[in-house]
C-alpha cells in the first residue's frame, strides 16, 4: 500500500457553520495523519491558481467569489492511499449523489457549498500542497499511535 500525501481544505461554509471539528474528527478517526494545518484568507491569485482547471466554466466566477468569501482551513494529510481514501470519505461533488455517511452527504445540500475540497490525483496533490504550503509548514516529525502500532 503506498504512503501518500494529499491536500484538503474546509471551505468557507464549513468554517462559518462550525463544522471544522466534526470534519477533522472523521479524518483523525480514519487514521490519517495531519502534517499541515492553517486558516487562510484566500487571495484572488491563490483562488485562481487553485481552480485553474475550471477557468471558463459557467460556475467559475461564483466558485472564485465563494472560495475568497471567508477563511478556509487548509490541511496536508498523510496515509496509505489517502488520496482516493479521503475522496471516498468526502463523497461526490453533488451532495445528492454522495454516499450517505460521506461528509458531503451528511453536512451539505448543494454542490456550490459542499464544505470540503480534496485533491483528486497524485499530480493534483503535489501541485496543491506546493501551492498552499511552504516546506517549513509541514510537521511530519511525529508519529501517530497508529503508525507506532503498525511499526512504520
Ligand atoms: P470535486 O473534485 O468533487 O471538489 O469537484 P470539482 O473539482 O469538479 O469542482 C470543484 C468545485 O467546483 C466544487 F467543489 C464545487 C464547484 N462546482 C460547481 O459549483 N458546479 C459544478 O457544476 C461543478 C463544480
Amino acid at each position: 500500500m503506498p504512503m501518500e500525501r494529499t491536500f484538503t481544505a474546509l471551505k468557507p461554509d464549513a468554517v462559518k457553520r462550525g463544522l471544522m471539528g466534526k470534519i477533522i474528527e472523521r479524518i483523525e478517526d480514519k487514521g490519517y495523519k495531519i502534517i499541515g494545518m492553517k486558516l487562510v484568507n484566500v487571495s484572488l491569485d491563490l483562488a485562481k491558481k487553485h481552480y485553474k482547471e475550471h477557468e471558463g466554466k459557467d460556475f467559475y466566477n461564483r466558485l472564485i467569489e465563494y472560495i475568497t468569501s471567508g477563511p478556509v482551513l487548509a490541511m496536508v494529510l498523510e496515509g496509505e492511499n489517502v488520496i482516493s481514501g479521503l475522496r471516498h470519505i468526502v463523497g461526490k461533488t453533488n451532495p445528492d449523489e454522495a454516499d450517505v455517511g460521506s461528509i458531503r452527504a451528511d453536512f451539505c445540500m448543494t454542490k456550490e457549498y459542499n464544505a470540503i475540497h480534496a485533491s483528486d490525483s497524485i499530480e493534483s496533490a503535489n501541485r496543491e500542497i506546493a501551492l498552499w504550503f511552504n516546506e517549513s509548514e509541514i510537521c511530519d516529525n511525529y508519529k501517530t499511535s497508529l503508525e507506532i502500532l503498525m511499526g512504520i
